[in-house]
């Protein structure tokens, strides 16, 4: 006796997000809210995004999960939220069979790019997660980035193509701590990224401990949340809604400077960016000064790899600058990966 059912599967992807505000601290852990808003692009699929494959079942026993082919510890609280978000929304929803609640779910997620190297692969890894479980549990209506958002924080940015702010709300729930689109992928296809990977190695400071850190001892870090943040978000949304690249790339950079800037500002100071970066840093520069308006901008995460914005009309320039100016990296594959603003899950 008893219910028969077919299982529910889904497959989705997400992309990778690039900040060019920076999302830095937060004031409630446990629900990841932030202490500053930021903004970021959300890349094209085709190179860098995050696959999930879930199938939930009354016949599994229990929840299973893996990464890359590998089983993962789905114990993990951040997925645990997500998942306890889901069930409890899809209760309250009823749109699927009563009997799939009772049900587990196996979990398959692929990363195409390095994992951990700074390349934002929670944000793309915790969006397609959520978004994926949303609709095995067949939820509709529901603010999707406000449960990616417990799993990381970017992660609530990846929901969204194009050009998507996270406002840092004000509420103690966090139900205002969400994503949204500033412009759609399509309103700025001549922005051309991109990344140069320096490093593939794994970070030696997590963004989740290093932003703990910098919250308890950098003084800097409340003055740029309080002071310049605000006013910053205001300027690059009208930047990119006029298509003003000179005002764009100097926010952009002045924002990964001050980012980086905390960092350095936290006890024991972080340090995410090495030699290569710098010199990233110095050739952008120099480039920028044989120009009256910036021509190509940078931005560095959590981790050692350049992300850089031009203008399409200047891509073949700066591949050549790139090519002549930085040596080989043999250790690593894909150097460089040109990629554009695309859409979302
Ligand atoms: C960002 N980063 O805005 C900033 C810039 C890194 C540097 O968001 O603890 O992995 O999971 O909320 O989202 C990295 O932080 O941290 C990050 P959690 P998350 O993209």
């Amino acid at each position: 006796a008893g219910i028969e059912l077919k299982d529910r599967s889904f497959t989705c992807t997400a992309p990778v997000n690039i900040a060019v505000i920076k999302y830095w601290g937060k004031r409630n852990e446990e629900l990841i809210l932030p202490i500053n808003s930021s903004l970021s692009v959300t890349l094209h699929q085709n190179e860098l995004r995050a696959k999930t494959m879930i199938t939930l079942s009354s016949s599994f026993d229990e929840d299973q999960m893996w990464l890359n082919d590998k089983e993962e510890d789905i114990s993990n609280p951040r997925i645990q939220r997500c998942l306890r978000e889901i069930r409890r929304l899809a209760t309250k929803t009823c749109s699927i069979d009563p009997s799939y609640l009772e049900g587990h779910v196996q979990i398959r997620s692929e990363n195409n790019f390095p994992t951990a190297a700074g390349l934002a692969s929670s944000a793309a890894g915790y969006a397609c997660l959520v978004y994926c479980l949303s609709q095995v549990y067949g939820l509709k209506d529901v603010d999707i980035s406000v449960i990616a958002r417990q799993g990381s924080g970017s992660a609530c940015r990846s929901v969204y193509g194009g050009f998507v702010s996270w406002e840092k709300g004000e509420r103690e729930d966090g139900e205002d701590s969400i994503a949204e689109q500033v412009c759609p992928d399509m309103h700025w296809p001549d922005l051309q990224v991109l990344i140069l990977v320096v490093s593939e190695q794994k970070k030696t400071v997590s963004s989740t401990s290093g932003m703990r850190t910098s919250v308890e001892t950098s003084s800097l870090i409340n003055f740029r949340a309080n002071n310049v943040v605000p006013a910053r978000m205001d300027e690059m949304k009208q930047a990119i809604k006029e298509k003003d690249f000179s005002t764009f790339a100097t926010l952009t950079m002045k924002d990964s400077n001050q980012f980086h800037a905390v960092c350095l500002d936290s006890y024991p100071p972080i340090m995410y960016m090495n030699d290569a970066s710098k010199y990233i840093v110095q050739l952008v520069t120099a480039y920028n000064l044989l120009y009256s308006s910036p021509r190509l901008a940078y931005t560095f995460d959590a981790g050692p790899n350049a992300v850089l914005f031009t203008p399409g009309g200047n891509i073949g320039e700066i591949l050549g600058l790139v090519q002549h100016y930085l040596p080989p990296n043999p250790g690593a594959e894909n150097y460089i990966r040109g990629v554009s603003a695309g859409q979302a899950v």
